[in-house]
C-alpha cells in the first residue's frame, strides 16, 4: 500500500480503456457427409454477450492507478441460437490509447499490457490462467499481453454452449505497482493506455 500512496502523491494516473467486444457469430449447419451436396439445416448459433447481440461491451477505467484493480468484471456469454455450440474460440487484440498530454516517454501498447496483471480469469468456474493463458512473456505473472499472445479454442464440455444457455467469464485486472523494478510502473507510464477487445467466436 506504501507504493500506492506514493503514486497518488505523484499524481500518476494511467489511462486504461478496456473495451471487451463481442464478435458475434452466425453459423449455419451443413451436412458435409451427404455426397449429393451440402444440405443447409435449420438452426443457428448466435452468440450474445451481456444480453446484447453484436455490440461492444465497454469497461472504462479512466484512472486505474498502480496497484489499483478493475474489480471483478463479469461477461455473460449467451447462445441465443437454436443449435448447440461445441467449441468456443477466444482472442484478444489491443492498441495504444493514450491521454493528452502524455508525460515522459511514450510507452507502447505491449509495454502497458504487460503491466496489467490478470489475477482472475475464469469461465464457467474453470480458470484459464496457467492452462490456456500462460506466462508467454516470462515476467512471472499473467497479464494482458499474455492473454493477447494466447488465442485458444475450447472444446468438449468447456467449449459447449447449448441453445438458450449462458456461461459467465469473470476477469480481474490489476495494474502493477509503482517502482523501479523491471515490471513495475514508472513515471513514464503517465498518460499511456491501451484499448482492448476480446473476441468470442462460437462454432458448431
Ligand atoms: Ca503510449
Ligand atoms: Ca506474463
Ligand atoms: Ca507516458
Amino acid at each position: 500500500m506504501g507504493s500506492l500512496k506514493k503514486v497518488i502523491g505523484l499524481g500518476l494516473a494511467g489511462l486504461i480503456v478496456l473495451s471487451l467486444g463481442a464478435g458475434a457469430t452466425l453459423a449455419y449447419a451443413s451436412d458435409s457427409q451427404d455426397s449429393l451436396g451440402n444440405q443447409v439445416a435449420a438452426g443457428t448459433l448466435d452468440l450474445w454477450t451481456n444480453g446484447t447481440d453484436g455490440t461492444t461491451q465497454n469497461i472504462y477505467v479512466p484512472s486505474l492507478k498502480p496497484g489499483g484493480s478493475t474489480g471483478e468484471v463479469t461477461i455473460t456469454l449467451t447462445n441465443h441460437g437454436t443449435r448447440t455450440g461445441t467449441s468456443l474460440s477466444v482472442s484478444v487484440a489491443y492498441s495504444e490509447s493514450d491521454a493528452t498530454p502524455n508525460p515522459g516517454l511514450n510507452m507502447s501498447a505491449d509495454d502497458v499490457a504487460a503491466r496489467i496483471e490478470i489475477t482472475k480469469l475464469e469461465y464457467d468456474w474453470d480458470t484459464w490462467l496457467g492452462t490456456v493463458v500462460t506466462d508467454k512473456n516470462a515476467n512471472g505473472y499473467y497479464d494482458l499481453q499474455d492473454f493477447k499472445n494466447c488465442p485458444f479454442t475450447l472444446t468438449g464440455s468447456q467449449g459447449t454452449l447449448n441453445g438458450g444457455a449462458s456461461k459467465d467469464l469473470k476477469v480481474t485486472m490489476v495494474m502493477r505497482p509503482f517502482g523501479s523494478g523491471t515490471w513495475n510502473v514508472t513515471n513514464d507510464y503517465m498518460g499511456d493506455g491501451v484499448s482492448a477487445d476480446i473476441t468470442f467466436t462460437l462454432n458448431q
